[in-house]
């Protein structure tokens, strides 16, 4: 099979045991890979109902037909589990070395379960798989542990870890690569930690099995160069994803106060412009020309790399207006293997709780080192941070009071960037994504703006769908890079030659969308399926501060959501989706998907609609 190594490995951390196993091409064809493969994994082998935290639980590194295979931004990794925070699907994508070594090795994918006895580091090189003592490492942050076992591998080796957040089950922890790409938000960090798992170390010299070598090496020559040609290029190179904040601020999205406003007075301090005039250098992830992690010093003189979403939430999010000091609690979230965007939720949250009188503990907006104090607290779960760090739902849960109305998340899963006082299709794209509140499926916000926010139309649930199709769905399985497509316009097509030139195959583009729709239905029967006995709509409404607390700043003052239209808006979601009243896809869509096997499974859970 070209394109496909079509071979997993499954690893038991029980057993010590590796054992490399080939699939049916037909999953490379109906899954395509990555999050596709993922969903259909955990769907197939997952216990339903299992504890994410205990051994049964399978943590998966899944790559697609483009990865690694040289081509541009296909330097990355899908990884996935059962998720702590929100017992529903979870994953993360992660620009990585990993991603390029797991396929040279010859694995689509790595799938992980049981749980060491001690502390180990996995040591996949090639056909060999080592299992080797992690004791010394264990307590370390992500940077150290890496800086530790580079030395030790070869220079090309690729190596995802946990920090001190993940061993300590930290329900957002993250798994980082490389000081800096981190991925996994739905705590993929606490899944590895659970497992007594550090660090991964992917090495392999094997060639990537593709049908036509000489014309991808064309073609990706031709797409590196395209890239260059954008107009776009220029100044993404400069500020890649730091840009938003200003057009946020703009637009009266920036999360602010704990997403109670959507203006920030001191966005300028913390923007793209400010973050150039301290700009050391930039990073990214293996095989891009566009790499778009910017390194700055921080405020404790370490390097650190910031990203829109980092420094709104370490930033405007909680008061604080000063890059260098968001920069440092970026880095020190990174150190910890901590999710940033959840991490910016919970200190949000436990700010407005302690304001508002309803804690003992004392923490206000804006202050550094107070706030980094909680942070640590969280990832070593001492004291009040070992209720943060369940996530907001649950530290709401256990605190009560109405909190829960300031709890921003969506499943679970805390809220991105993105303020939705005033964008009603972008808090639909955060309730229906995949995983939570993520804006990775559907990042909707900037056609809505342009589009016209009020309205609740027909045409938003429409884009909404193709986007989440395109983004969480083709992207995620194929699994590259997103940004040349959404960021620089770098045209689908190429993504279509790219394929036939790795896989020998004529895959038209349609073909893709389906099978992400496949993936994004089994992704939602798999929701279901492990939250039979809670499933409410109710899952599928955004928070409700943004129904209930117009913003108070900013040209937009006054502006919030309507529920009642809200809920119109959903029904019709579902419909366009072949969903029930409930959000459960009925019998007949999981059949015109060739779910046919997994319909009758969640039969068994829920009474499924025809
Ligand atoms: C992603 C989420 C994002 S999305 C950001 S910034 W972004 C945050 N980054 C974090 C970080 O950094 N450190 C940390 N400790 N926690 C962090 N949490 C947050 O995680 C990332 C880029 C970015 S930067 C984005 S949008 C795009 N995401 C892609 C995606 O999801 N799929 C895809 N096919 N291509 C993508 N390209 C872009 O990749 P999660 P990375 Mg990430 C420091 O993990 O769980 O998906 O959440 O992987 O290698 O860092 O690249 O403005
Ligand atoms: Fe990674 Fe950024 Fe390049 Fe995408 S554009 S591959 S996120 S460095």
């Amino acid at each position: 099979m070209f394109g496909w190594t079509g071979v997993f490995l499954n690893v038991d951390l029980n057993k010590n045991k590796a054992v490399a196993e080939s699939y049916d091409a037909n999953l490379a064809l109906s899954f395509v890979g990555g999050r596709g493969f993922a969903a259909k994994i955990l769907w197939d082998e997952l216990k339903p109902g299992v504890n994410p935290l205990s051994p049964e639980n399978k943590l998966i590194f899944a790559a697609g037909p483009l990865t690694g295979v040289g081509l541009p931004n296909s330097g990355k990794l899908v990884v996935a589990a059962k998720s702590p925070l929100t017992g529903g699907y979870g994953d993360g994508n992660i620009g990585s070395w990993a991603a390029v070594q797991m396929r040279k090795a010859g694995y689509d994918a790595v799938i992980i379960e049981g749980k060491a006895e001690t502390p180990v580091i996995l040591h996949i090189n090639d056909n060999i798989a080592e299992f080797i003592d992690a004791k010394d490492l264990w307590g370390l942050n992500t940077f150290d542990t890496e800086a530790q076992l580079k030395p030790l591998y070869e220079s090309a080796a690729g190596i995802v870890s946990i920090g001190p957040a993940g061993e300590n089950h930290v329900k957002f922890a993250t798994v980082v690569s490389q000081g800096g790409r981190a991925g996994g938000r739905p705590g993929m960090g606490a899944v590895m930690g659970s497992k007594n798992l550090k660090a991964v170390v992917f090495e392999g010299r094997r060639d990537i099995p593709v049908a036509y070598p000489r014309d991808m090496k064309e073609l990706s020559a031709a797409g590196y160069r395209e890239i260059l040609t954008k107009p776009n290029f220029a100044f993404w190179k400069r500020q890649g994803t730091m840009s938003t904040v200003e057009w946020c601020q703009e637009n009266s999205t920036l999360p602010t106060f704990n997403f109670r406003e959507g203006v920030f007075e001191k966005a300028n301090k913390i923007g793209g412009f400010a973050m150039e005039k301290i700009r050391v250098g930039n990073r990214g992830c293996p095989q891009c020309n566009m790499t778009c992690g910017n390194v700055v010093k921080d405020s404790d003189r370490k390097e650190a790399e910031v990203d829109y979403e980092n420094v709104t939430m370490l930033g405007s999010n909680i008061g604080l207006g000063n890059l260098k000091q968001v920069a440092a609690l970026n880095r020190v979230a990174d150190e910890l293997g901590l999710d940033t965007i959840s991490l910016g939720n919970v200190l949000g949250f436990a700010i407005e709780t302690s304001q508002k009188g309803l804690i003992s503990e004392k923490l206000q907006w804006g202050k550094y080192k107070e706030n980094k104090a909680w942070i640590e607290d969280i990832a070593y779960r001492r004291g009040f941070g070992d209720v943060l760090a369940e996530g907001v739902q649950a530290a709401a849960a256990k605190i009560g009071h109405g909190s829960a109305d300031w709890a921003m998340h969506v499943k679970g899963l805390e809220v991105s960037a993105y303020d939705c006082h005033a964008a009603p299709a972008m808090a639909l794209s955060y309730a229906t994504s995949s995983v939570g509140a993520h804006h990775k499926d559907a990042w909707i916000i900037s056609w809505e703006v342009k589009f016209g926010r009020e309205s609740y139309s027909e045409e938003k649930i429409n884009k909404i769908v193709e986007m989440q199709r395109l983004r969480g769905g083709v992207f995620e399985s194929l699994t590259v890079c997103r940004f040349p497509t959404t960021s620089l316009d770098f045209e689908l097509e190429w993504y279509t030659k790219y394929l036939h030139a790795a896989t020998g195959r004529e895959i038209p583009f349609n073909a893709l969308v389906y099978a992400a729709d496949k993936t994004l239905n089994l992704i939602r029967a798999f929701w279901i399926r492990e939250r039979a006995s809670n499933w409410t709509r109710e899952m599928d409404i955004p928070p409700m501060r943004w129904f209930k607390e117009p913003l108070t700043k900013g040209p937009l003052k006054g502006s919030m959501l309507d529920l009642g239209k809200y809920d119109v808006m959903l029904k019709k979601y579902y419909r366009k989706r072949g969903w029930d009243e409930r959000g459960i896809p009925t019998k007949t869509t999981l059949q015109k998907l060739g779910l046919s096997d997994a319909a009758k499974q969640l039969g068994k859970y829920v009474n499924l609609s025809e």
